[in-house]
């Protein structure tokens, strides 16, 4: 399969002892990972990092990637196989770059890879809009060719698409800061709107998005609706509570008939979750899944696999520099209350 080298560029991180658990693969590098278990094996769909000049900034232009690798193992611990490139950028009709963190899906013989890109209207910062994209393969490691156009009524990033027990699907997505989220806050794009948030601390947080997707897997089915995060009193958290605010990086699970949404803190690099009765929420904040990673962002999702519940995440350890980010995973464990033990990633 096609690889390539780490640049002379790559500094070397923390020394690998440090860490209490080491990447899945070392050849590429990965981040963001929505991990599957499709007929007995485990996918992993993470975005493919790239080495670019491009410094580090508010907006994450210095995440340029332009393609798609799964990887799959028959077991957690196992060989991890690289596939070769799933979707690429070129091949999308309607992005122009940055093909940022995706999720995939299976129904009816037919695997679903959907995924974040800007398209080519420019804004402010002569950059496109985010919209959310599809692509469809036979095979869960692709090649997946993709719609022509974004899924309709899509804007900004992260999706990660959740079935429930019903056989509904429903689509989590949005970021706040480069993923635009603030943007939309009126209702329609606002191409001169905020870089970062809205900067109305004492006002509630702007809500991750959640909407049912159509049957054909390839729409929504209505229009998006907040995702609200509760506080201990039943109160929206605020957009100044930057330790428990959404940010970025949606994930949905079920376990004992409850709705865990959890999500990246993004500036504060916490991963939290919140627990609902419904897969609309509200949710009410509960706590810290992983501590803060090696690097800025942090990414996830959980998955039950091998009869154990598993946590994939990225962090920096193979490059030391924020955009060029490493896959890993590891052991996640419930408290007899369904409370989630938190995780330190730099604790060996
Ligand atoms: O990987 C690019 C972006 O950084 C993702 O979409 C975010 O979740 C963050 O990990």
């Amino acid at each position: 399969l096609p690889t390539h080298a780490f640049g002379a560029e790559d500094a070397p991180g923390a020394p690998a002892s440090a860490f209490r658990d080491q990447p899945l693969v070392t050849s590429i590098y990965t981040a963001d990972p929505s991990a599957h278990v499709f007929g007995g094996k485990i996918y992993v769909y993470p975005s493919h990092d790239i080495p670019t000049d491009i410094p580090n900034d508010d907006l994450g232009n210095q995440y340029a990637m332009r393609d798609y690798r799964v990887l799959r193992m028959d077991r957690i611990g196992g060989k991890v196989t690289i596939g070769p490139v799933a979707l690429d950028v070129k091949n999308v009709p309607w992005a122009s770059q940055q093909m940022w963190a995706p999720d995939a899906a299976y129904r009816n013989g037919t695997y679903y890879l959907y995924f974040p890109a800007r398209d080519k209207t420019k804004d402010k910062n002569g950059l496109g809009t985010f919209r959310i994209g599809v692509a469809t393969s036979k095979s869960p490691m692709g090649p997946f060719k993709a719609e022509p156009k974004p899924i309709a009524g899509s804007y900004s990033m992260d999706p990660a698409v959740f079935t429930d027990t019903d056989g509904k699907s429903y689509m989590y997505f949005g970021g706040i800061w480069g993923g635009q989220l603030q943007r939309w806050a009126g209702g329609k794009f606002d191409p001169n709107g905020s870089d970062t948030d809205l900067g109305r601390n004492d006002q509630p947080a702007l809500s991750g998005k959640v909407a049912r997707m159509g049957a054909d897997m390839k729409s929504f089915a209505e229009k998006p609706r907040d995702a609200v995060i509760l506080d201990e009193n039943g109160k929206p958290v605020l957009t100044g509570d930057h330790e428990r605010r959404f940010f970025e990086a949606s994930w949905m699970f079920t376990r004992g008939g409850k709705y865990y949404y959890t999500y990246s803190t993004g500036d504060t690099h916490f991963l939290n979750y919140a627990i609902g009765d419904n897969p609309y929420g509200p949710f009410k904040y509960t706590g810290h899944i992983l501590k803060p990673v090696q690097g800025w962002t942090t990414h996830h999702s959980i998955i039950q696999a091998n009869g154990k519940w598993w946590l994939f995440y990225a962090d920096t350890q193979l490059s030391n520099k924020n955009h060029l980010r490493n896959v890993k995973v590891t052991e996640l464990t419930f408290n007899a209350d369904g409370t989630i033990q938190t995780i330190d990633p730099l604790q060996a």
